[in-house]
């Protein structure tokens, strides 16, 4: 299937459809729904949405402009223009028009079992006020969707926090390999 990105509201990451088009989207729209949210790829305006306030729930953010981050979406758009490897799905509260969750899908392209793909489940969070109510599992399950149907990926992987490997693990993941990084700064 092809999302061609002029085929779509040109302030997306990539095309809504990507995400419309999963045999469970309906299911999990409905759970969405239910309260009171609503789930989309990635905005240029997301700057103003509490997208970033929201990742400094994660990790450090730091001091972000706007002009930076609307360069960082078009870089990674950029990419998407040519075949789509970035999928920043968010979870909008409907009433306060804020990003309450959001979680990223990121495709590697491999030469192993003959060429294959290979996901990552990156950056997900859940604001501290909506934690509790099933937001983080609706979330990784959209990621896990998109790996597993839209981008047919032969895996999907992931790093955490030792406290967090329960979470990963009620929702299907379990520990494959171990993690080892070196950090640059
Ligand atoms: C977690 C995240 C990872 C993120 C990292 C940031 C998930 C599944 N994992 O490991 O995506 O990049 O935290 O931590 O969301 P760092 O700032 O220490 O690299």
């Amino acid at each position: 299937m092809n999302y061609p990105s002029h085929s779509f509201d040109k302030q997306f990451l990539f095309s809504p459809k990507r995400l419309e088009d999963l045999s469970k989207w309906k299911e999990i729209i409905s759970q969405l729904k239910q309260r009171n949210l609503q789930a989309r790829p990635l905005r240029l305006d997301d700057y103003d949405t509490g997208y970033l306030q929201l990742l400094s729930q994660l990790t450090g953010v730091g001091d972000i402009s706007r002009d930076s981050f609307e360069k960082r979406f078009l870089e990674m758009k950029s990419i998407n223009h040519v075949s789509d490897h970035y999928a920043v799905v968010v979870i909008v509260d409907e009433v306060t028009n804020r990003i309450v969750g959001a979680s990223t899908f990121f495709l590697e392209y491999k030469f192993i079992h003959e060429c294959a793909t290979r996901g990552r489940l990156e950056d997900v969070v859940v604001l501290d006020s909506h934690r509790g109510k099933q937001i983080g599992e609706l979330v990784v399950q959209i990621i896990v969707e998109l790996a597993r149907e839209s981008f047919r990926c032969y895996k999907l992987s992931l790093d955490c926090k030792d406290e967090l490997k329960g979470f990963y693990k009620k929702n299907n993941f379990s520990q494959a390999s171990n993690m080892l990084a070196i950090r640059f700064q």
